[in-house]
């Protein structure tokens, strides 16, 4: 699998299934910016058979590395990024639900959602862009939600891109997160507003502000819900202590970031 490929088609994908992808897109377009991406981020259990490596198989045959390693206490996630030389390329943020953290019951139902997964699946160089294998109904995914927000949006979405993410130092006009957020909310869009609007600070090497997600209708086994799917994101990085532009991750940003995705906050 080209991995120009597999980020167009994670990109086609999101682009299909968020309104506001589009959105903002037109927008940006609108306002005379040309739009990078800094990284996409992707979601997993944390089952050997389709954990964060698992994901990551395809992009580091296509050259990216094991970059840092982050862990969330609260959400029981571990994270890790890959980043590739080439600068053209987004960083890939991916996480995994420790499973043996939560309870029987929730890793009763994770096993019944990945026995319906083909062996060979597993193996597939695109698996993080496989989309829901499983069947499920819409009351499996709000019992899970008691327990994990996470575990809800995976159980009812898959393997897909989670977000891509506006690199805003690179856009042209709108390079600082402030006027780009006050564009943003001044078209309508709703940001994300836990821990703050802009996670993170220029003495962090990163701010970070992101929608809240799209509330899409999704099909379950027992009928038709709507439940929030994915974000958009925009990230300031900047210059490190060493003067080169900090290429990580924060944990108590990204902490806050995760909850896009969550019920009570889906516009
Ligand atoms: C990832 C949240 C963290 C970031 O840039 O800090 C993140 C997720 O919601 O899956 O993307
Ligand atoms: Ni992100």
């Amino acid at each position: 699998m080209e991995l120009h490929d597999l980020l167009a088609r994670l990109w086609r994908d999101y682009a299909a299934l968020n309104p506001q992808v589009e959105r903002v897109g037109a927008l940006l377009a609108g306002a005379g910016e040309r739009v990078v991406h800094d990284h996409i981020a992707l979601r997993t259990w944390g089952d050997p058979r389709c954990d964060i490596e698992a994901l990551a198989r395809p992009f580091v045959r296509a050259g990216y590395r094991a970059a840092g390693a982050y862990r969330f206490a609260e959400k029981r996630l571990v994270a890790r990024h890959f980043a590739h030389d080439d600068p053209a390329l987004p960083l890939v943020f991916i996480s995994e639900l420790i499973l043996a953290e939560f309870s029987p019951d929730l890793q009763d139902r994770v096993r019944c959602l990945l026995e319906q997964v083909p062996e060979d699946m597993f193996q597939a160089p695109d698996l993080c862009a496989r989309g829901r294998p499983w069947r499920v109904a819409h009351a499996e995914v709000e019992a899970l939600r008691r327990e994990s927000e996470y575990a809800a949006w995976l159980a009812a979405f898959g393997w897909r891109a989670n977000h891509f993410t506006v690199a805003v130092h690179e856009l042209a006009n709108l390079s600082e997160l402030p006027a780009l957020d006050a564009f943003l909310v001044a078209h309508g869009l709703r940001l994300n507003t836990a821990g703050g609007e802009i996670k993170g600070s220029p003495a962090q090497g990163l701010e970070q502000s992101s929608t809240l997600a799209d509330v899409v209708e999704v099909e379950f086994s027992d009928g038709t819900f709507a439940v929030p799917a994915c974000y958009y994101e925009f990230a300031r990085r900047w210059p490190g202590p060493d003067g080169r532009q900090f290429r990580g991750f924060i944990e108590g940003s990204a902490d806050k970031i995760f909850e896009s995705t969550d019920r009570d906050s889906a516009s």
